[in-house]
Parts: C-alpha cells; sequence; structure tokens
C-alpha cells in the first residue's frame, strides 16, 4: 500500500501535503483535492474565523476550489453560493461539503465569476483567486494585478454587484493597492499557530 505521508502530487507540493489536516481536520473521511487546491486552500481554522464574522449572512464564494470556504460558511452562514470554473472542482466541492454534511446549504454554480455573479443575490462576496502558485514568493510585493484573473477587475465588478466584499490576500501584498478604491476597510490577520498565513480584508459597507 502507498504511504498516505507521501503527498501524491509530487515533492514539491510536499509541504502542502503535511498540513493536510490543517486544511480539513476530517480529511481521512473522503476529502478530495487536486494540485492546485491542495497549494491554495483556506486552512479550516482561518476559513471558520471568517465565517464566523460574517455569521447569518448570504455568502457568494466567488472562487470556490474544492469547497474549504464554503464548507465554513455552511455552518455559520444563512446560504452560501459557490462559483468554480472547473468541473472536477465542483464535484470534489460537493463531496467535501458531503464529508461536513453541508451540501444543503450549498449552491454550486459552475461557470465563470463575470458571468455567474451578477444572477447571484448575496450580502457578502468573499474573493479568494488564484495567485500563481508558491511561486507567487518570488514577487517582492503581490500586486493586484498578479491575480488572475486580474485583481483590479474583480474588485471592481465586485463593488458593483455586492453590498459587501472580503478578499483574501497574500502575505507579500503591497497594501497602497486598495487606497484607489477610497473605502474603509479592516485588515484581518489569518494565523495557524504563530505562524501568519495570510490576509483578509474586509471592506466596509
Ligand atoms: P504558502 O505561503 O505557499 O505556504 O501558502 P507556507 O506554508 O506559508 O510557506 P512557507 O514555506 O513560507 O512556510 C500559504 C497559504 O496561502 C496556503 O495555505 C493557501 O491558503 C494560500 N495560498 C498559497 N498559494 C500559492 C495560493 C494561491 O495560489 N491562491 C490562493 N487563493 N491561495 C494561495
Amino acid at each position: 500500500m502507498d504511504n498516505p505521508n507521501i503527498c501524491p502530487f509530487g515533492e514539491k507540493l510536499q509541504k502542502y501535503w503535511n498540513k493536510r489536516y490543517e486544511l480539513f481536520s476530517r480529511f481521512d473521511e473522503g476529502i478530495q483535492v487536486d494540485e492546485q487546491a491542495l497549494f491554495s486552500i483556506t486552512p479550516e481554522k482561518n476559513a471558520i474565523d471568517h465565517a464566523k464574522r460574517l455569521k447569518n449572512k448570504i455568502i457568494l464564494d466567488a472562487f470556490g476550489c474544492v469547497g474549504g470556504n464554503a464548507i465554513a460558511f455552511a455552518q455559520f452562514c444563512k446560504k452560501v453560493y459557490m462559483i468554480e470554473l472547473d468541473k472536477n472542482r465542483i464535484e470534489m466541492a460537493k463531496n467535501n461539503a458531503q464529508v461536513y454534511g453541508v451540501e444543503d446549504k450549498i449552491e454550486f454554480i459552475q461557470g465563470d465569476y463575470f458571468e455567474e455573479a451578477p444572477k447571484v443575490k448575496a450580502d457578502v462576496v468573499y474573493l479568494d483567486p488564484p495567485w500563481g502558485g508558491p511561486e507567487y514568493k518570488n514577487i517582492k510585493e503581490f500586486k493586484l494585478d498578479h491575480f488572475s484573473p486580474n485583481g483590479h477587475k474583480i474588485l471592481d465588478f465586485a463593488f458593483k454587484c455586492f453590498p459587501q466584499v472580503v478578499i483574501r490576500i497574500p502575505r507579500n501584498f503591497d497594501l497602497n493597492e486598495l487606497k484607489k478604491y477610497d473605502r474603509e476597510f479592516e485588515i484581518v490577520d489569518d494565523y495557524m499557530g504563530e505562524k501568519l498565513v495570510t490576509k483578509t480584508v474586509y471592506f466596509q459597507r
């Protein structure tokens, strides 16, 4: 039998695999991830902290991946919509939501953020778009342009469509990038133990 501690996606992603129970405490109960999900998922503790802050609201998780955030939102929020472009990841997200018994609270939408988001009526849009993979660290100051799709486009669109906007950003993000929006915001540091994992920006309504 294969050693379950060896990362199935290769040595490069081993450090993320070693943290799999921080990503999903119920990982061994049938959680499914792919390569991109493994290095992008919000650790469960951080996802729950954000869900608690947004308690009882209707949430759109606009870059849902394999459901890490959506599962946390489903436990504390009124209703969750989750958009994901990739068909396989939508299926993994449904499976993962079943592992946590919250699949009925999430509406899974396969498609493009810019096409699907305007059809959703939500109080809050939660944005956790791709950063281009683990190499993001080679960038001295991460800018909105480095998100894919482009972060300026993602945010401009979000402000047009939703009353409240929340975006998760890398540790090396240049906060001057947010000034152009002329909106107040709060930054929450996402810790895992002593380690700063990411930051999350809550724009005021
Ligand atoms: P990291 O900085 O790549 O890992 O990702 P780590 O273990 O902090 O690296 P170290 O070697 O400096 O210790 C930290 C967290 O950021 C991950 O667990 C993900 O939650 C998130 N993250 C990382 N990447 C590469 C991405 C990404 O491409 N997209 C998104 N949305 N999140 C990411």
